[in-house]
């Protein structure tokens, strides 16, 4: 095993509930749209990836929201492109404000991997800043280096559950699918790691907590701290504590019992 590969939102960190879903109703709010997007209705929405592709799905679903749906398509796309930015600037500044932190077990097993030389990446759909921002201010400052490849946001042409993202990935490790191993949360981002041919360790949350997760490799509520355990959701293994670098060896190599 020579990478680990991680998806961001609601893996590394949940990000959306408290995140993204606040950050995008301060967006719309500043662009004086009634729309606001509850907790609930959000986790509908989150069955699209990606900020931009998500607000046209919501705009397509609601006839428009009080959308020009029949203008010419550039402007919308300007239009929807700029709302976004608006929501990204209030994202960063959540996360600038600490109020967003690492899940349970996360620093730990990044600590854990790099120190013992795995290659780590990521793989998101969110915007490249998104990641940068996340990391400063909810790792440490410079944490980003400790990331060989950050592949995010539009520099694939198909979000997740296209397999894209780790494709492109992988490609820029300059390993194969087989060296490496992927961590998400959700459906979505699980088709897209195995996709690309990568065994996957699921983290759920709440929001994904009832999602389909076969062919995930082991699916844990978290990934836990001794004094804050993880819970066997599926897959193999037996049960510990948390998931540590020699659990993750074990999951990568078949070997996990
Ligand atoms: C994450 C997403 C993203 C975020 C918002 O999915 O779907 O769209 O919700 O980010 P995954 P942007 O964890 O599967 O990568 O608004 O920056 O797109
Ligand atoms: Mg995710």
């Amino acid at each position: 095993m020579k990478a680990m590969i991680f998806d961001v939102d609601g893996t590394l960190a949940d990000t959306e509930r408290d995140g993204h879903r606040v950050a995008f109703n301060m967006a719309f709010a500043e662009a004086g749209l009634d729309w606001v997007w509850d907790e609930e209705s959000y986790g509908r929405l989150l069955e699209v990836t990606g900020g931009k592709e998500r607000i046209r799905f919501y705009i397509e679903g609601e006839g428009g929201g009080g959308v020009d749906m029949d203008q010419d398509a550039e402007v919308l796309d300007k239009w929807i492109a700029d709302l976004h930015a608006s929501k990204t600037r209030h994202f960063l500044s959540l996360l600038e404000q600490g109020r967003i932190p690492l899940r349970s077990g996360v620093r730990r097993l990044l600590t854990e991997a790099h120190n013992a030389g795995i290659t780590l990446a990521v793989a998101t759909t969110t915007t490249p800043q998104n990641v940068t921002a996340l990391l400063e201010h909810a790792m440490f400052s410079g944490a980003e280096s400790w990331f060989q490849v950050v592949g995010a946001g539009d520099i694939v042409p198909n979000k997740k559950p296209a397999s894209d993202i780790y494709d492109y990935v992988i490609e820029q490790l300059g390993l194969s699918s087989e060296e490496c191993i992927a961590f998400e949360d959700s459906h979505n981002g699980l088709l897209s790691a195995r996709g690309a041919g990568l065994k996957t360790i699921v983290t759920v949350n709440g929001y994904t907590e009832n999602e389909d997760f076969s062919g995930a490799a082991l699916v844990l509520d978290q990934m836990g701290e001794l004094d804050d355990p993880c819970r066997l959701l599926g897959g193999v293994g037996q049960k510990r504590p948390l998931l540590d670098l020699e659990w993750v060896r074990a999951v990568w190599g078949g070997t996990a019992a």
